[in-house]
């Protein structure tokens, strides 16, 4: 198993100046930070990303959404990260999120939904090297 998950700090708490108070948080439930970096996603980077939900109904509003505002950008560190950083960040939709998790406090909906976590090992690997070289990732 591997101890290493991607996440996005998106574009509305971004907006928000939330982004401080997040990595306070991913930082408190023992994750480290062994890569990071602010950047805007142009929209043909942001659909390459989000490639898989192409034939979905929310794709075209999903791509101007992450291309809107600068996210950051950032692989995690813990025993088992894949599965605590999604239990850390709750529900894609915040209204079925649980009390406490970043997307409970942070997300205003599920299009706008605050962050991002990879949801398996395999794809933590492939989002991390999309956003970082071998030389980025400590
Ligand atoms: P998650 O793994 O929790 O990020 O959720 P998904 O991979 O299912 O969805 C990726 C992104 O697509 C979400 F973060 C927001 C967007 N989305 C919508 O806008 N509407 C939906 O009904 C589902 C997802």
């Amino acid at each position: 198993m591997s101890n290493r998950t991607f996440t996005m700090i998106k574009p509305d708490a971004t907006e928000k100046g939330f982004t401080g108070a997040i990595l306070a948080k991913i930082n408190a439930a023992g994750f480290r930070i062994v890569a990071m970096k602010m950047i805007q996603l142009s929209k043909e980077k942001a659909g390459q990303f989000y490639e898989v939900h192409k034939e979905r109904p929310f794709y075209g509003e999903l791509v101007d959404f992450m291309s809107r505002s600068p996210i950051t950008a950032a692989i995690l560190e813990k025993d088992n990260a894949v599965e605590d950083f999604r239990k850390l960040i709750g529900a894609t939709n915040p209204a079925n999120a649980e009390e406490g998790t970043i997307r409970k406090l942070y997300a205003a909906n599920v299009g706008e939904n605050a962050v991002h976590g990879s949801d398996s090992d395999e794809n933590a690997k492939i989002e991390a090297d999309f956003f970082f070289s071998k030389l980025e990732q400590f």
